[in-house]
């Protein structure tokens, strides 16, 4: 599963946890976090992302066993409702070996298989596709002051080397994405230098996801964006940017709203093929 047809896929974000930045809590309790995957496959997302353990700056870690608690329920109960691939988003191989027996399909790990010796032998005993995403430092301290000469060769080489580990330790190749963690350990003029040079990822042969839903980027851009359900438009804007960059999947909190923007952009480069053919065949525009 690469692209949807000319565009990107969406992932749709449900976090079961009570301290997501945008959205924690609300989707903590089991039937409502079932009726928000509801709302995002009738939406039109191609996958969703669980997640039992908040990853934004400054959060603290949750014990295996609370987590098993919060995604396991919820995975069992979308799968009864439907066939929609499901990751899991988590740093610890336990739990995505369990949330795969449960029926995910995809371990998304925000430490790009670093964060414990297991992670590397765990994905290649899976053989699920696994999300290698970049991160620098851990998510308690990782904004407090990040440090980079040239962000994106470093991010990229990094990213690369990870890829090689996991290539090392038995992952297959073609199940392996990379995602450049915007602000994981990143100012404004590192995600920004990042989000530029998205067509460079690509280069590296592997699909590339990109997460940058309702986060911090939008408010130093736009101070009075305060409240992260106040970053749509800057929300829709990077993903719209990273569409044309040619990610593959972005993750995203507000899924409607996004499949619409990228269903629209697609039928915008659509005609605007069209009319550079009529135009190269010499018809009038
Ligand atoms: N961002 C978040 C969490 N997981 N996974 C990938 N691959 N890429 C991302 O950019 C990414 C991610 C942070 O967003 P969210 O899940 O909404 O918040 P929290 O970590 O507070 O639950």
């Amino acid at each position: 599963m690469r692209r949807n047809g000319d565009r990107p896929l969406v992932m749709g974000v449900l976090n079961v946890t009570p301290d997501s930045f945008s959205d924690g809590g609300r989707f903590a309790v089991l039937d409502a976090a079932l009726a928000q995957a509801r709302r995002m496959i009738d939406a039109g997302a191609d996958l969703i992302d669980i997640g039992g353990e908040s990853t934004r700056p400054g959060a603290t870690p949750v014990e295996e066993d609370v987590e098993l608690e919060r995604v396991l329920p919820v995975i069992a109960a979308i799968r009864q409702i439907g066939d929609i691939p499901l990751s899991i988003d988590t740093l610890k191989p336990a739990v995505a070996r369990a949330a795969v027996r449960a029926g995910a399909a995809m371990w998304n790990d925000v430490s790009g298989l670093t964060a414990s010796p297991d992670s590397l032998p765990t994905a290649a005993a899976l053989g699920c596709p696994v999300v290698v995403m970049h991160m620098k430092g851990r998510p308690a301290t990782m904004q407090d002051d990040p440090r980079y000469d040239d962000p994106v060769r470093e991010v990229f080489s990094d990213l690369e080397a990870r890829a090689n580990a996991a290539i090392a330790a038995g992952v297959a190749p073609d199940k392996i994405w990379l995602d450049p963690g915007i602000g994981f350990g990143k100012r404004l003029e590192h995600n920004l230098a990042l989000m530029a040079a998205l067509d460079r990822l690509k280069v590296l042969g592997f699909p590339v996801l990109l997460g940058v839903s309702r986060k911090r980027t939008v408010m130093a851009i736009d101070p009075t964006a305060v409240d992260p359900r106040d970053r749509l438009g800057g929300s829709l804007a990077m993903a719209l940017f990273g569409a044309a960059k040619g990610v593959d999947a972005i993750r995203v909190h507000d899924v409607r709203e996004t499949v619409q923007a990228l269903k629209v952009w697609a039928a915008l480069g659509e005609a605007a093929k069209t009319a550079e053919v009529r135009a190269s065949q010499g018809y009038e525009v």
